[in-house]
């Protein structure tokens, strides 16, 4: 019950107000209509009963109706407070109540409509990202249609012919980096060969977040958080496979970098990119898939090793949260606030000199703003045991019980090595939130796990038959429910 309690305490005591904050924002969820959110789920067994309905963890899926002969969806462009992991709400821009927006699903060949209100303070525009489509659906604002004003209305409607990984994204540049993406599959007519039985599909993107700020720096050219669907490690839903499953995971990417996606214990092929299905020709072994900036990347794969294994982007900065200048210190500095250079170089803004010259070009656009660029050397937390219980005791939601309250694995003569330290701190036992993030997908992993995921990082939870029902079994106990995993126990504390 204690840990039930805390479970509670800390999903309702830190986390309500912030939960329900999107509903100061979001849209009435009814817009189709009443009792339509399973019909998404008829879209793929019209012409094969081996075709999956495609899960994007983390991301709602949008409803529909037929109406006038079209499948008929609605999106509303409006100001999000998106949660992206415990605590850590920010002010994003995205559909319904989301960024990113929610997952459309269609079969090729469907007529589709698409009606778009516009709720955000400033014109914006729809654009279909590589549908071969009439001109004037396309979205680009100024050539093929008008701007959409604040609170108007856009209603875009076309035939697809094609199939695959698709996504819809504001054609306003620094509106995207605000967060308004969205999936958007189109089924083929045909079951892909070979048909998968799991297929997932995550958007990757990135902000730049000053501490205590909640709204991106979209003109920042650096980033310290990465999402996947909109959440942080460990706040990132795992994705669940019954063993030897085969399962399809599609990527895609819209921010100022590419990232190349690490799956651990297995070795995939890439079946497709933003541009369709590939031929099988062109399947090679890899373990990593570099997903470039508009690009989609499919992969896919046999399930066939038993385990909780990491997806991950691969580049070192893209697996931390919050990597940025530690303030308080700067505050305390006997000469005041080293600045660095200044907020308008570090945003990008230049008044006199050029671009590339040697004071301002290794800081153009790339600082974090004010006395990011210097700082007083710190470590990352605490260097003793003791400190460390103090800090953590007065840290609301963190573990104190366990292996989560292990001292800090730091050797005698630490300080005395250059370089110390780089990630003794950010990561491990101290970081460990299990409990807040707790949630059917999570259930049995190792105790701690929670401490070592952090940015674009997942599972793939390749999950033997017992372990997987039990897993679905909790996901479908829960469905509805506000209350998350009411009376849950955890097997390591059984
Ligand atoms: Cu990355």
């Amino acid at each position: 019950m204690k840990n039930r309690r805390d479970f509670l305490r800390n999903t309702f005591g830190l986390g309500a107000g912030l939960a329900a904050a999107p509903r100061l924002f979001a849209a009435p969820r009814q817009a189709s209509g009443e009792g339509l959110d399973m019909e998404y789920m008829g879209h793929a067994r019209q012409s094969s009963g081996r075709m999956v309905s495609v899960e994007t963890p983390d991301a709602p899926q949008l409803p529909w109706r037929m109406a006038d002969g079209a499948k008929e969806f609605h999106l509303i462009a409006e100001p999000v407070k998106q949660e992206l992991m415990p605590g850590k709400i920010v002010n994003l821009w995205g559909y319904n109540g989301s960024a990113p927006g929610p997952t459309i699903q269609v079969n090729q060949g469907d007529r589709v409509r698409i009606i778009v209100d516009n709720h955000l303070p400033e014109p914006t525009s729809m654009h279909w990202h590589g549908f071969e489509i009439p001109v004037d659906m396309d979205g680009a604002p100024g050539s093929s249609q008008d701007p959409i004003p604040p609170g108007g209305r856009f209603v875009y409607e076309f035939t697809l012919h094609q199939a695959g990984t698709f996504f819809y994204h504001s054609h306003m540049a620094m509106q995207e980096m605000m967060g308004m993406i969205g999936t958007f599959i189109m089924h083929p007519k045909r079951a892909y060969d070979p048909p998968v039985d799991k297929d997932f599909a995550i958007i990757l993107q990135e902000f730049a977040i000053l501490p205590n700020n909640p709204i991106p720096n979209s003109m920042n050219m650096e980033f310290n958080w990465l999402t996947f669907n909109g959440k942080a490690g460990p706040a990132t839903t795992p994705l669940i496979v019954r063993l030897n499953d085969r399962v399809r995971l599609r990527f895609i990417n819209l921010g100022m970098d590419h990232h190349p996606i690490h799956l651990h214990g297995h070795t995939f092929v890439v079946t497709g990119t933003e541009g369709g299905r590939q031929p099988k020709t062109t399947w090679g072994p890899k373990n990593t898939v570099l997903v470039g900036v508009a690009e989609a990347a499919d992969v896919e794969f046999v399930a066939n090793n038993p385990g909780d294994w990491m997806i991950h982007c691969h580049l070192p900065h893209h697996m931390m949260n919050q990597m940025s200048s530690v303030v308080g210190p700067m505050t305390r500095g006997s000469n005041g606030m080293p600045a660095g250079l200044g907020m308008e170089e570090g945003m990008g803004i230049l008044r006199e000199g050029h671009a590339t010259s040697e004071d301002k070009g290794p800081s153009l656009g790339r600082g974090m703003g004010v006395g990011s660029t210097r700082d007083q050397t710190l470590g990352n937390g605490p260097l003793s045991a003791p400190q460390a219980k103090h800090s953590m005791d007065n840290m609301p939601g963190m573990q104190h019980e366990g292996m989560q309250m292990a001292a800090p694995e730091v050797a005698k003569d630490a300080n005395s090595v250059p370089g110390f330290p780089q990630d003794a701190f950010m990561e491990g036992p101290a970081m460990a939130m299990d409990k807040m993030v707790e949630k059917p997908e999570n259930y049995g992993l190792r105790p701690g796990w929670s401490g070592f995921m952090q940015g674009m990082m997942t599972f793939l939870r390749v999950l033997p038959p017992e372990m997987y029902d039990k897993v679905m079994a909790l996901r479908e106990q829960q469905k509805g429910k506000p209350e998350p995993m009411p009376g849950m126990e955890h097997p390591h504390h059984g």
